[in-house]
This record gives structure tokens, C-alpha cells and sequence, in this order.
């Protein structure tokens, strides 16, 4: 089973949307596996964000990661990075579709409300910078032959 690495970032938890970033993703079908809230430091978004640093917009990106606390998250389930990445939208709000975290929820580039990783690489990398993985739980979750394409053969 496919795991991805989703945080909530500031935005979200100073605008209240926790609870309907978590309800979207466990809606979908699939499975938390790891969740904790902690405050950034610099460091560690560099080290999240290693393809940006040298942007011009690196240093508002890192101020407003920091600006308040973010939850981490380990998701699982057939193809998580990608069915992850629908739900969250374009990166840029604006161009993001209604139905999308992103597209529903979020205005700006700089505060998309959310992040997930965009290939099983760094996905592996993300959880890893975040998570021991005594911290990531393998559990049986009622329903989930359900979410396969025929449980009833
Ligand atoms: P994504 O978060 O969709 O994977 P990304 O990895 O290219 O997108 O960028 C990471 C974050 O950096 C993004 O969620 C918001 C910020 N960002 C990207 N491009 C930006 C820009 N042109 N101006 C300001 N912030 C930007
Ligand atoms: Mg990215």
C-alpha cells in the first residue's frame, strides 16, 4: 500500500480547516496512519522544501511556515500520492477546481492551506524527515474490503 506525507500548514490551522482537510482525505478511503502537530523552524522547511531555496519567494514561504503550527500526517492507500494531490488542487489556489481542498478553501499561492508529496521518492524522504516508524501505524480499519473493486466475490 502507497504512503504519502500530507501537513496542514498554518493557514489551515489559523483559518479552522483541519477538520475538513482530515474529513476529505479519510473520505476518499484513505487510511491515517501517523498525525502530530509541531512548530517549524527554518531548518526544516529547507529541508521539506530543497527545490525552492533559491527562489525569491523562499524567504515569505519560510516566514509563514513558521508563523504558527502545522499538523504532519502519514496517509495510506492504493495510488495515496496522487489521489492525494486531487483532492488538494493546483498549487495555485486560484487555478485550483471547486471540489479541491485548495480550489474550495484557499486564495493565494503563499497560503495553499496544504501540502502533500508529489512522488513516492519524496514521499519517502517527507515521512522520514517527520516520523520514526514506530510512529506509523499498521492497523486493520473496519470497511476496508469495501474499498476494493469487488469485496463480494
Ligand atoms: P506543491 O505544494 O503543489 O507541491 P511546490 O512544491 O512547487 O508546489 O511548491 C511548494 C510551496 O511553495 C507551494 O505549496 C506554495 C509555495 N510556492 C510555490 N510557488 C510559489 C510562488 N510562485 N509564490 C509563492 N509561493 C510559492
Ligand atoms: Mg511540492
Amino acid at each position: 500500500m502507497e504512503e504519502t506525507f500530507v501537513l496542514i500548514k498554518p493557514d489551515g490551522i489559523q483559518r479552522k480547516n483541519i477538520g475538513q482537510i482530515i474529513q476529505r482525505l479519510e473520505g476518499k478511503g484513505l487510511q491515517l496512519k501517523a498525525m502530530k502537530m509541531l512548530w517549524l523552524t527554518p531548518p526544516q522547511v529547507e529541508e521539506l522544501y530543497p527545490h525552492l531555496k533559491d527562489k525569491e519567494f523562499f524567504p515569505r514561504l519560510t516566514n509563514f511556515m513558521v508563523a504558527a503550527p502545522v499538523i504532519v500526517m502519514v496517509w495510506a492507500g492504493e495510488e495515496a500520492i496522487s489521489a492525494t494531490r486531487k483532492l488538494l488542487g493546483a498549487t495555485n489556489p486560484q487555478e485550483a477546481s471547486t471540489g479541491t481542498i485548495r480550489g474550495d478553501w484557499a486564495m493565494a499561492v503563499g497560503a495553499n492551506l496544504v501540502h502533500g508529496s508529489d512522488s513516492p521518492a519524496t514521499a519517502r524522504r517527507e515521512i522520514e524527515q517527520f516520523f520514526s516508524q514506530e510512529e506509523i501505524m499498521e492497523y486493520e480499519q473496519a470497511g476496508e474490503n469495501w474499498l476494493k473493486e469487488e469485496p463480494w466475490q
